[in-house]
């Protein structure tokens, strides 16, 4: 069974399988190479300007402004394909952010980072359910051979011990996560596979995958003296320009997965606090999405767009959102 699909030509039921069995999917191609020029374009203005040139993201509320950014999720090659993984009412998180050359927990270290993105929510009983449908969703704006890291690489089936009915089978995956993770801590590379996607594919993975970023060649990493460098943290502004790594992320899932969400985002919105000041590295995050109401604060041409094909929007109620935005208020944030 391949995992790679073009954007033009996949059956959804191919697609849905592939995404149970292997937990991830690649569609090739959902933007153009005229797109990918124009939104890379976009990306280095946006973030040219001085309120986010230091920053490693582009948090929601910023993406939710740039239409040329936002309007991507909405294309209908991808709104196809994860409605044919996750089930045909498919709603969106507005948790999208854009990353730019961020390696993750990753750093330099090329064996390290391994995590999967529902990790806060270990000890949930809806991970463990049979119908559990919840994808990680980036658009990919380079080529993950270029030598600077531009993709992500994934323990494929790794996610597939929380649901399985079987419990032998359950057993063996959660003995191979098991095997994996240590491997990582020994420096071994086992089950890791590189997805190999090329700038305008969409991959989109189960939120159990374990996954990491890749980080730049070897060669690369010296030609910016970071193997000299100490404390390489995640955040790498010496890309050169012309490869800067930027990946257009965002949550998908069913209906049945939302309230779940949403409460394991208002527990995380927990840490940060009233009258804080955000940092580079720690922005507001969960409280600047709660804050949000859709359709209300959102902008119009973004509510149109999910109209059209369908896609709901998950946020919290009227008096829920008013909270958080009291919230927001209260501290002092990096920028609007
Ligand atoms: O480097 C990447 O694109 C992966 C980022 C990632 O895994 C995350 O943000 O959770
Ligand atoms: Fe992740």
């Amino acid at each position: 069974m391949s995992w790679e699909f073009d954007a033009n030509s996949f059956s959804d039921d191919d697609v849905r399988s592939t995404f149970r069995t292997w937990g991830f999917v690649l569609i090739r191609n959902v933007l153009t190479r005229q797109e990918v020029i124009e939104v890379r374009a976009e990306l280095d203005r946006a973030f040219g300007s001085a309120h986010l040139r230091d920053l490693p993201t582009m948090c929601s509320t910023e993406v939710l402004q740039r239409e040329a950014i936002w309007k991507n999720l909405f294309k209908d090659s991808i709104v196809k394909s994860l409605r044919a993984a996750l089930g045909p009412q498919l709603w969106y998180q507005h948790d999208l952010d854009v990353q730019r050359n961020s390696y993750g927990l990753t750093g330099a270290r090329r064996h390290s980072g391994w995590h999967m993105d529902a990790g806060s929510e270990s000890g949930n009983d809806y991970l463990e359910a049979e119908d559990y449908r919840f994808a990680k969703c980036g658009i990919y704006l380079q080529d993950f051979d270029n030598g600077w890291g531009g993709g992500i690489r994934v323990k494929p089936k790794s996610h597939r011990g929380f649901s399985e009915a079987n419990g032998v089978k359950r057993n063996l995956f959660f003995l191979r996560r098991v095997i994996n993770r240590t491997a990582s801590m020994l420096h071994l590379d086992v089950d890791t596979f590189e997805v190999p996607t090329k700038a305008g594919d969409l991959c989109f993975f189960d939120s159990r995958l374990l996954h990491s970023s890749v980080p730049p060649s070897r060669e690369s990493i010296k030609k910016i003296g970071y193997d000299r460098k100490k404390d390489v943290s995640g955040f790498w502004p010496e890309v050169p320009q012309e490869h800067t790594k930027y990946v257009i992320y965002w949550d998908a899932c069913n209906a049945a997965m939302c309230d779940d969400f949403l409460r394991n985002s208002i527990k995380r919105s927990q840490s940060e606090l009233q009258g804080m000041n955000e940092q580079r590295f720690k922005p507001a995050v969960f409280t600047r999405i709660l804050s949000m109401k859709f359709p209300d604060d959102f902008p119009k041409n973004f509510v149109a767009a999910a109209a059209d094909c369908d896609v709901r929007i998950a946020s919290l109620d009227a008096e829920g959102a008013s909270f958080y935005r009291q919230k927001l208020k209260s501290m002092r944030l990096l920028h609007p």
